[in-house]
């Protein structure tokens, strides 16, 4: 349920990134106490650390207060999560709250930093979508050191859908994943040609005014975002 709502303004910056002034609810963690599931559930000295626990509100990270989930798949196993939000929605973003006392893991394919013991960790979705989507999971790399543990999951919805950012990334390119290149006359057209649904991100080359188109839909492994000189990588997130 929504409290109350919230305003905020924005500036509006023509060159590099697009903002505009909106009105939005308060955000509203969709996770809180919807249905889950697991790959498995570790449990031990009378703790028993089923998903429930990722969506239960808590957050402490100490996992033996009991507010935890924690898988039982080692390395190499499936080792994820799901959420039900029971509703469609345009996730925009997910936090997830590690434990206290365990190693780094990433949270999913597009987290590209290492965790931190107690902490939170935002992980914002590729939104230049326009479906929603109900189920949310989290896995561990299969490279990953096994037993899963999340502490909490908070799911938020974008509150305007006309509302994004592009963010720019200097002096790099990311391939493997072009599905068109046009050579517009500026960037701005090759911003308004990666339609939502199509083109999840682009590539600008400045000197040529080359526009790829990217396809990504799951995500892309941050290997293939390559340090080019000249070139720029664009992704959305709703402002
Ligand atoms: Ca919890």
């Amino acid at each position: 349920m929504i409290n109350k709502t919230c305003f905020i303004r924005i500036l509006f910056y023509l060159n590099e990134i697009f903002l505009i002034s909106f009105k939005y609810a308060c955000a509203q963690n969709l996770a809180l106490n919807k249905p889950t599931a697991s790959s498995s559930v570790y449990a031990s000295e009378g703790i028993y650390s089923g998903p429930n626990l990722m969506v239960d509100g808590d957050r402490d990270p100490e996992y033996f207060a009991g507010h935890c989930f924690m898988s039982s798949d080692g390395p190499a196993g499936p080792n994820w999560a799901l959420l039900d939000l029971a509703d469609y929605y345009f996730v925009d973003s997910a936090i997830l709250f590690a434990r206290n006392d365990k190693g780094t893991y990433p949270l999913c394919g597009q987290y590209r930093y290492p965790i931190v013991a107690s902490a939170k960790h935002t992980l914002k979705c590729n939104a230049n979508i326009k479906l929603s989507y109900r189920y949310v999971i989290v896995q561990q790399p299969t490279n990953g050191d096994g037993y899963l543990t999340v502490c909490e999951m908070e799911v938020y919805s974008a509150k305007n859908l006309n509302s994004k950012i592009w963010k720019r990334h200097s002096n790099y390119q990311l391939v493997g994943y072009n599905f068109g290149e046009i050579k517009p006359s500026n960037k701005l057209e090759c911003l308004l040609k990666c339609l939502p649904g199509e083109c999840d991100s682009f590539n600008f080359q400045v000197v040529e005014e080359i526009c790829q188109l990217n396809n990504h839909l799951n995500g892309y492994e941050q290997s293939d975002l390559r340090n080019t000189s000249g070139w720029s990588f664009y992704e959305v997130h709703f402002a």
